[in-house]
């Protein structure tokens, strides 16, 4: 017998949902390269593939033409493109719209990165191959990446942001620009951790006098742009020798005179007998963002994530604090409160003279602080961590 209508379209919706669930069961780019070679002729494939190609060029505003002349794509296709992304059921919009964020995978920046978002708000679950972390409660996913990776991902605008240390991105960005090319990516903020700096060291009896020792030597490096632009800058001819890791033992190894490498504490110089000579540059934790306009809704969550940053960034060292104080005192106290703007100064009851003084510190609060405070004259004095903070 044949189906009713409302059955057969039960049958079909269920059947949808199966080839749905297959889908999102799907755990990288190989698998659904497999699974849709599979399931499509390469005709149909190739008609999705189009048909998705002219969704993000439309996203980035570009005219039905430019559009054909770039995919071979009909007009007519196109037109049928870009009313459902105006109209449809927000099914092209879904991954459209979704932020990427590029964050190392596994390495000194990693934790802090990913404890950052989590501050921001960001819930996250990792894929089942751990390269995706997609966001639960904002359209915002992490790409799990090497750091070296982050600027090029960001700049050829396969991810919105990136995580990433600024002595990568000035690598990188030399890199590009010695093969004429340009990093198409903007610094936008600076994190405050991952703080090093890229130094130039040298075996501990090196008479080092300035650049000019450097004069016609070998200086290993993995930071071969940076180390070149250096040499540039202070007209010093020498060769570099590059090292994808453990630069320090180049001395040792007869490869080189010095190295430049990435320092924080010194001791792995003190450990490998060098001394460090000269600093190229400070580097730490920055956003890039990709110089591929976002789209309003995408550029006002990017704001959003950013002013929650600022948020989170300014409440780490901040801490509140109150007090009790003599009227005549508020002026001396208000100066002596590390880092903050107006306090606010309340009355006491039953008396006239003495006010109570509450105040968000920027800086962290010592006990030397809390001791100028108490001989300036303030009481009951309490200093409370500050949770979340919006300017
Ligand atoms: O696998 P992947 O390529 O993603 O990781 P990676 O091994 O290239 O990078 P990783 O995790 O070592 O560093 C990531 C980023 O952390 C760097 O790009 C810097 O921005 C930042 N960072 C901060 C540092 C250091 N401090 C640091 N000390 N990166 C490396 N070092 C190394 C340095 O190269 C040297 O070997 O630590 C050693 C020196 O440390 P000290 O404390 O002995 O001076
Ligand atoms: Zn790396």
């Amino acid at each position: 017998m044949k189906p009713n209508r409302n059955e057969s379209a039960r049958q079909q919706h269920d059947a949808e949902d199966a080839l749905f669930e297959a889908v999102i069961s799907l755990r990288n780019s190989d698998e659904c390269r497999n699974f849709f070679k599979d399931l499509c002729t390469p005709a149909e494939l190739q008609a999705l593939v189009d048909r998705w190609q002219v969704v993000e060029y439309l996203e980035q505003d570009l005219p039905y033409r430019k559009i054909h002349d770039l995919t071979g794509v009909s007009v007519t296709t196109i037109g049928r493109v870009a009313r459902f992304l105006s109209d449809g059921f927000g099914g092209y919009r879904t991954p459209e719209q979704r932020i990427k964020i590029a964050v190392q995978k596994t390495g000194r920046l990693t934790e802090h990165s990913i404890d950052l978002l989590e501050r921001c708000g960001l819930k996250i679950t990792k894929s089942k191959d751990q390269l995706i972390c997609y966001g639960e409660n904002m359209p915002i996913d992490l790409l799990l990446v090497r750091d070296d990776d982050i600027p090029g991902l960001v700049s050829e605008d396969v991810c919105d942001l990136g995580i990433v240390g600024l002595n990568i991105v000035e690598e990188k960005r030399l890199k590009l620009e010695s093969e004429g090319r340009e990093g198409l990516f903007k610094q936008i903020y600076e994190l405050d951790f991952g703080h090093c700096r890229l130094a130039l060291a040298a075996p501990d009896a090196t008479d080092y006098t300035g650049p000019k020792s450097l004069e016609n030597k070998r200086i290993a490096t993995s930071y071969v742009g940076l180390v070149r632009k250096y040499l540039k800058n202070n007209g010093i001819n020498a060769e570099t020798v590059y090292f994808s890791g453990a630069v320090e033992i180049a001395p040792k190894l007869g490869r080189a005179d010095y190295i430049c490498d990435l320092v924080s504490t010194g001791s792995t110089l003190k450990a490998n007998g060098l001394t460090e000579v000269d600093v190229l540059m400070d580097s730490e934790a920055v956003v890039i963002q990709t110089l591929a306009p976002l789209g309003e809704e995408k550029q006002a969550l990017v704001d959003k994530i950013l002013q929650r940053l600022d948020g989170v960034l300014q409440v780490r060292e901040s801490k509140y604090i109150m007090l009790h104080a003599p009227r005549a005192a508020l002026a001396e106290i208000r100066d002596l409160l590390p880092g903050s703007e107006a306090p606010t100064v309340l009355p006491l009851d039953g008396t006239d003279d003495k006010v109570a003084v509450h105040a968000v510190c920027r800086e962290n609060v010592f006990w030397e602080t809390l001791e100028n405070l108490k001989a300036a004259g303030a009481s009951s004095l309490l200093v409370l961590p500050v949770e979340k903070m919006l300017a």
